[in-house]
């Protein structure tokens, strides 16, 4: 991690490197993911766009070059859809990536870190925690329209950035790896949760199933649809769809279910008091309703089916993974305080328990908003 007052010579030392316009004055952190550092950069100069500088997380991703190219083939392709489609306004809808002078998507520096620039896209505004329907739907909207603007580029054009990324058994396997070794001695602390993830492993697996069986079509899928990652305007209309490392081959019940898990939970996703973590059924058919009639006329009948699965196995995966890394030593995510990743790990927990009760009423809305939406 960069500490801006040490380091921010050496920002604008990488800042040069890029082909920007304009004067860059202050360089300030910005946002709250867990994984890259990210840098709202302003511009000096009326009329020169602001920039978003990101120190790419290479832990988490281990082939920049790859995971660049996903991104440029992704952005243009979106771009050139927005520019045929009337009232759709590129600039502010699809993310514009900035090369270095040497002309290429990153920059390596001599410490081997990896950074990248963007247009910041001015006036918007994100949601962690998501109040009305009308929100919620259109959520639906952005994430449904982002799938289907990439629906006709050829799914083999872009590389696996994580293999096996939302593959539950994959992602069991490299939590029974860290409970073996318990490198920190944490296992005993977890008993609790522990037990929660065996009770549910063998349910879990039923989008792995039939994507094994060849039941479920390959689409181009976001995989990382947190609510967040939506750009809002001022009118809380949905702008632009952001955070496109993890655009690759996915089944479409993963991005449904993991936008679900972030709208319809009244409480933050790593919110302390589990009393606090309830659903709301509005934002989930408000969620639904934007989501299918952007994609709903081309969902298979099982695709359909499998929605529901995936909005338990988004918080259940989430939560394995959280619980993975505290057991691990908190190695993968950021995290701002001891034990942050358990307390992410048990919301996400009693999400799924939240879930799991409403489970029949939430299925039956995704197929009477499906049925409207054929
Ligand atoms: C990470 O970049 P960010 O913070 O949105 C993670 C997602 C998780 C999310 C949980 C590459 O996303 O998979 O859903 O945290 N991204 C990666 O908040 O692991
Ligand atoms: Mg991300």
């Amino acid at each position: 991690m960069v500490v801006v007052e040490k380091a921010s010579n050496k920002l604008f030392e990488i800042l040069s490197k890029f082909a920007i316009q304009g004067t860059v004055g202050d360089v300030e952190p910005f946002g709250s993911g867990h994984i890259h550092d990210t840098y709202h950069v302003k511009n000096l100069k009326e009329g020169e766009p602001d920039y978003l500088l990101q120190c790419i997380n290479h832990n988490v991703f281990k082939n920049i070059p790859a995971l660049m190219e996903n991104i440029q083939v992704v952005t243009s392709h979106l771009r050139k859809k927005l520019e045929h489609l009337s009232g759709a306004d590129p600039e502010q809808e699809v993310l514009t990536l900035v090369s270095t002078k040497e002309r290429e998507w990153y920059y390596k520096d001599n410490d081997g870190s990896f950074w990248r620039v963007y247009h910041f896209i001015p006036d918007t505004f994100t949601y962690d925690v998501v109040k009305t329907a009308e929100l919620a739907y259109e959520g639906g909207k952005a994430f449904g329209r982002f799938q289907a603007l990439l629906a006709d580029l050829p799914v083999h054009l872009l590389h696996d950035t994580i293999p096996d990324f939302h593959n539950v058994v994959n992602r069991l396997r490299l939590y029974h790896e860290v409970l073996q070794k318990d490198p920190v001695n944490r296992v005993a602390e977890v008993k609790t949760e522990i037990a929660f993830v065996e009770e549910r492993a063998e349910a879990m697996s039923a989008i792995y199933k039939l994507g094994k069986a060849g039941k479920l079509p390959l689409r181009i899928t976001h995989n990382d649809t947190k609510f967040n990652n939506v750009l809002l305007d001022k009118n809380d209309k949905a702008q632009c769809v952001v955070d496109l490392d993890t655009v690759m081959p996915g089944f479409v019940a993963y991005d449904f279910g993991d936008a679900i898990r972030t709208t319809i939970n009244t409480a933050p996703e790593d919110e302390p008091d589990l009393e606090e973590i309830q659903i709301s059924v509005d934002l989930f058919r408000g969620f639904t309703e934007g989501f299918l009639e952007e994609t709903g006329h081309s969902l298979t009948r099982t695709e359909i089916e499998s929605l529901s699965h995936g909005v338990l196995l988004l918080p259940f995966i989430m939560g394995l993974r959280f619980l993975t890394d505290y057991i691990d030593g908190d190695n993968y995510y950021k995290i701002h305080h001891k034990g942050h990743n358990l307390q992410r790990a048990r919301a996400q927990f009693q999400l799924v328990r939240k879930l799991e009760e409403q489970y029949d009423l939430l299925r039956d809305i995704i197929g009477e908003v499906a049925k409207n939406c054929k």
